[in-house]
């Protein structure tokens, strides 16, 4: 997985799941400006289990992997908040709502993390280029509480139909 820094105030806001097999068009090594980074699992709020009460294994600092999914259902929806699909709906898997370090100085999308995140082999040096962390309920304003309730991670599934 992929994005630009969270030390950068520019580039792109999302997530990106790159190829393995990258191939190239007109290249030039020696300029440019805008950087692609890794991703690592961060959840520093979690650093003294690295959140293994959430994911069932310490991901602190671990890089990040992703895969793009084919269905041949025809709608695919994630759903923040939610574990399990409404009927009618195929559960693809389910996980936890994360982004970005809100402290971050450029934003990011909202993405799901499977419950048991699968991780780069040999990434848990700390390289604090992308960085995940859990999005929370902040009641007491506009957010709706209940059914919301505040500072809970929020959870999240990915359905299909
Ligand atoms: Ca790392
Ligand atoms: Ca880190
Ligand atoms: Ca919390």
């Amino acid at each position: 997985m992929a994005s630009s820094a969270y030390t950068i105030s520019g580039g792109g806001a999302e997530f990106l799941c790159l190829t393995p097999d990258p191939q190239w068009s007109h290249y030039d090594e020696s300029i440019g400006y805008t950087k692609l980074s890794g991703v690592e699992y961060e959840f520093y709020e979690h650093t003294a289990d690295g959140a293994a009460k959430f994911f069932g294994h310490n991901v602190y600092n671990e890089d990040a992997v992703c895969a793009v999914c084919h269905s041949h259902r025809s709608s695919s929806l994630m759903m923040p908040g939610r574990t399990d699909c409404y009927t009618g709906w195929t559960k693809e898997y389910s996980g936890y709502l994360v982004s970005e370090y809100d402290g971050a100085t450029h934003e990011s999308n909202y993405i799901c993390l499977d419950g048991n995140p699968e991780s780069v082999v040999g990434g848990k040096t700390n390289d604090d280029e992308g960085l995940l962390y859990f999005v929370e309920a902040s009641c007491g304003k506009s957010l709706e509480c209940p059914p919301y309730i505040n500072g809970r991670e929020l959870t999240c599934v990915v359905c299909t139909k």
